[in-house]
């Protein structure tokens, strides 16, 4: 489901804002030649004990030792030719105890460099070479400089530079959180499981087991943005965020179970977030685990205590299952990638992402893309995909640069004819071969398009902007709100000529009976069973009726007029049938729905499923009819070159859900037994998009799974009723499923303009629904999903079932539903209620 608001908006701060994160901090320019890069490291020493205050970074003895760490590392890089050069300073960020855990320490740090382009490299490579000093130095490291008692016995030292995007420019909260790990406890991200992660956030948790423990943390929900580039979480066996030492990175919604174990007793946590689409993030348990002695003879223990082959350390695959048999590896004859796996030397540069984070792609100097075209990425692409519009490269490297000869080229350095200049169509598809046109002998539409000037102002939109339509004056005619003009004939005639209904208000019929959609028929047109007001209005509190399309059937086979009297609290039907089967459509959130799109409340639409495809996760939405029956699309269920969707025992529905892959107490998983797709569904047209679902086993009735009340056919959802869509489906176009249900509020739209806005593809058995103006519509994984509508007293009927549309929440052009009223004998035929 789409809503937009302020798209425009967004994208000039989205733009502005990616302008300014292009360069990561850490790589800023300082000017021409010369870029600041911060390295994160640790460094054991043996001759200091670790104390409880030294967690506190406000306190003096944290203070002090952090002042001694900082003047050693000092003196160490002034040692070395390289790193002399381009220190700038030091920053201690915790400490924590040493392996041996008695008189050791182990400090975190990152030290900041300003480094010319050039020597970028060579200062990678002499930060990542540091070895501590030899025992017999440790006594004179000061030289002068450091009192022999302040000298820190420096018993190992690992830095290396930073992950570019744990310092991205536009991270506004960076925060820290220092948890014990002595008792079982939960971590989770902030807000989760009531709102989303905020954007543009660095958080660290700094997990701390007793001595002589090893930490252990165990996953139970991850719903991250698909994209590690922008939203990921990522663990450590250290507390500073070291490249080495890292055990894993997720992002997306991984379905395995995720254990880490720290081979010591400290572990980080860190979850980095960008600007765009947040999610629910994770929820996770950490415990500590007494270290074990060793118990794999002849083979590697990992850090979870599993036993591999020796080989299979270091050999690019996480074969412990915690990573642990892939970090603090060193690759002897091939080449390192920056996440430790080791590959063969000739698959750097080839244009393959042979690492698997991109380490062996970056930095190449010499074109490896034979034949092919070389992005400013390293990816080759073919040649003939440079300056075709479409950005191959990833980086938009292959469509900057490009001229178009003979053709027109596009902003977007997309070559087209001509002739597609100014046709009114964007062949560009950034709109660009339709800006700044002229028009000459034709009226020309803000949007550059040019029609004919007989075009303006007869009341159709031909510009697509509607710019044809406004500031328009209607000689001899009747003006519209909306500007168009019509003939003086069609106000109060009973339809909505306009478009906005301003031909039907303020009408009265003198001398005549008038309707409910205000037209004005003859009086002895009431109540003769026949809807002349097209409305129906002149058939309802009419006393004895003929049965008709428009009348309520009762069970003991007399018809009343009464529209849409089913469920209504009124007894209409002298047999009572009218308020028969009546336990359906409420739920425990009558009263506090809210306009536009947003997250659901737990139980608001206790007739919600959500279709799982197995192997693809959630597909379509279905509407709960009984205990047994689901009601769903058609098109959810047929048949595609790859997948069998016709297949009953592929699908899993979830009832009384509210988050995707979140299961409570009230959540009921079901197999599928049977499905019965329309026999007429045409899946060109959509027409009878609608298929039934019967659940393997029944389910129990509660407060979260509900039916909702199938309309009876002669039902009537009047156009400008307001309606409920639902579902995960995506809120922007192209984009994966949303994790919370979704809801919005739409309204009935008048099928005959409808049918006018979609090109007359609108048949009588589909129903529309949407708003106008555009930004609030169902998306694709909406699909099957209901279009509920509210009766008289609040009881929701299922007017429709989610089918198509063009596009989504696009401006007039409101999304298509089955229409339920025309098959609710069908669905009697098959299911028996
Ligand atoms: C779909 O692709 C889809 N805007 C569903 C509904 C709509 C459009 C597309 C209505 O399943």
């Amino acid at each position: 489901m789409k809503v937009w608001i302020g798209v425009t908006l967004l994208i000039a701060v989205a733009i502005l804002l990616v302008m300014s994160q292009l360069l990561p901090w850490p790589f800023h320019l300082h000017n021409n030649d010369t870029v600041q890069r911060i390295y994160i490291g640790s460094m054991g020493i043996s001759n200091q004990r670790f104390l409880q205050e030294h967690e506190d970074p406000s306190s003096a003895e944290f203070t002090q030792l952090a002042a001694r760490v900082s003047q050693q590392l000092k003196l160490i890089y002034s040692k070395n030719s390289v790193l002399a050069k381009y220190f700038n300073r030091n920053t201690v960020q915790a400490f924590s105890e040493g392996d041996s855990g008695d008189d050791s320490i182990v400090v975190y740090y990152e030290s900041e460099f300003d480094v010319p382009v050039p020597e970028q490299t060579t200062v990678d490579e002499a930060i990542e070479s540091l070895e501590p000093p030899a025992e017999s130095e440790w006594g004179q490291q000061g030289q002068g400089l450091l009192k022999p008692s302040d000298t820190l016995n420096i018993s190992s030292i690992i830095s290396q530079v930073i992950d570019p995007r744990l310092t991205r420019s536009t991270l506004a909260k960076r925060k820290f959180f220092n948890i014990h790990v002595r008792n079982r406890g939960i971590v989770h991200s902030p807000g989760f499981p009531d709102y989303l992660y905020p954007p543009n956030a660095n958080f660290q948790w700094r997990l701390r087991a007793e001595p002589g423990h090893r930490v252990r943390l165990d996953f139970h929900t991850l719903n991250l943005e698909d994209d590690c580039q922008r939203d990921f979480i990522k663990v450590y066996d250290s507390l500073a965020p070291i490249e080495k030492r890292a055990l894993t990175e997720q992002c997306g919604n991984p379905q395995k179970l995720l254990s880490f174990f720290s081979s010591g007793n400290v572990m980080l946590l860190t979850l980095v977030t960008n600007e765009k689409k947040n999610f629910l993030g994770f929820e996770g348990s950490y415990s500590q685990i007494p270290s074990a002695k060793r118990t794999c003879p002849g083979r590697f223990q990992c850090n979870n205590n599993k036993c591999v082959s020796k080989t299979s350390q270091c050999d690019g695959w996480d074969d412990c299952g915690d990573n642990s048999d892939e970090i603090n590896c060193t690759c002897t004859g091939m080449f390192q990638c920056n996440n430790n796996k080791c590959v063969s030397k000739t698959s750097q540069c080839d244009g393959w992402d042979d690492c698997g984070d991109n380490s062996d792609e970056i930095s190449c100097v010499f074109s490896a893309c034979t034949g092919r075209f070389q992005c400013n990425n390293n990816k080759c692409v073919s040649k003939t995909s440079q300056c075709d519009g479409w950005d191959d490269c990833g980086d938009n490297s292959d469509e900057i640069n490009c001229t178009c000869p003979g053709r027109f080229q596009c902003n977007n350095n997309k070559c087209v004819s001509k002739t597609s200049q100014c046709d009114g169509w964007d062949d560009c598809g950034d709109n660009s071969d339709e800006s700044n046109c002229t028009c000459t002998g034709m009226f020309q539409c803000n949007n550059s398009r040019c029609i004919s000037n007989t075009s303006q102002c007869d009341g159709w939109d031909d510009c697509g902007d509607n710019s044809d339509e406004i500031n328009c004056t209607c000689t001899g005619m009747f003006q519209c709100n909306n500007s168009r003009c019509i003939s003086n004939t069609s106000q109060c005639d009973g339809w909505d000529d306009c478009g906005d209904n301003s031909d039907e208000i303020n009408c009265t019929c003198p001398g005549k009976f008038q309707c409910n959609n205000n037209r004005c028929i003859s009086n002895t047109s009431q109540c003769d069973s026949w809807n002349d007001c097209g409305d129906n209005s002149d058939e309802i509190n009419c006393t004895s009726v003929v049965c008709s399309a428009f009348t309520f059937h009762c069970s003991n086979g007399l018809c009343i007029s009464k529209l849409n009297p089913e469920c209504d609290g009124v007894q209409d039907c002298e047999d009572g049938s009218d308020e028969a089967n009546c336990d359906c459509g409420t739920s425990l959130y009558s009263s506090t729905r809210i306009v536009g799109g947003q997250g659901a409340n737990v139980g608001e639409w206790p007739w919600q499923v959500s279709l799982h495809f197995k192997g693809l996760g959630h597909m379509c939405g279905a509407s709960v009819l009984s205990d047994r029956w689901l009601l769903t699309a058609a098109h959810c269920v047929r048949d595609t070159a790859v997948y069998k969707l016709s297949q009953a025992d592929k699908w899993e529905a979830f009832l009384g859900l509210q988050v995707q892959n979140q299961t409570n107490e009230w959540t009921v998983k079901r197999g599928v037994k049977q499905i019965i797709a329309h026999r007429y569904y045409n899946s060109y047209t959509e027409d009878s998009d609608i298929a039934l679902m019967e659940l393997d086993t029944r389910v129990s009735l509660t407060q979260h799974i509900r039916p909702i009340c199938l309309p009876s056919s002669t039902y009537y959802f009047p156009s400008g009723q307001e309606a409920w869509i639902t579902g995960w489906g995506t809120t922007l176009q192209g984009d994966a499923a949303t994790a919370i249900l979704q809801k919005a509020e739409v309204k009935i739209i008048n099928s005959w303009l409808c049918n006018i806005l979609l090109n007359y593809r609108v048949t009588g058995n589909m129903l529309c629904a949407g708003v106008l103006s555009g930004g609030v519509d169902t998306c694709k994984g909406d699909s099957g999903g209901p279009l509920s509508v509210a009766n008289s007293r609040g009881r929701f009927f299922l007017a429709g079932v989610t089918s198509w549309g063009k596009g989504c929440a696009r401006i007039y052009a409101p999304g298509v539903y089955t229409r339920v009223t025309k098959y609710r004998s069908w669905i009697k035929q098959k299911i028996g209620v």
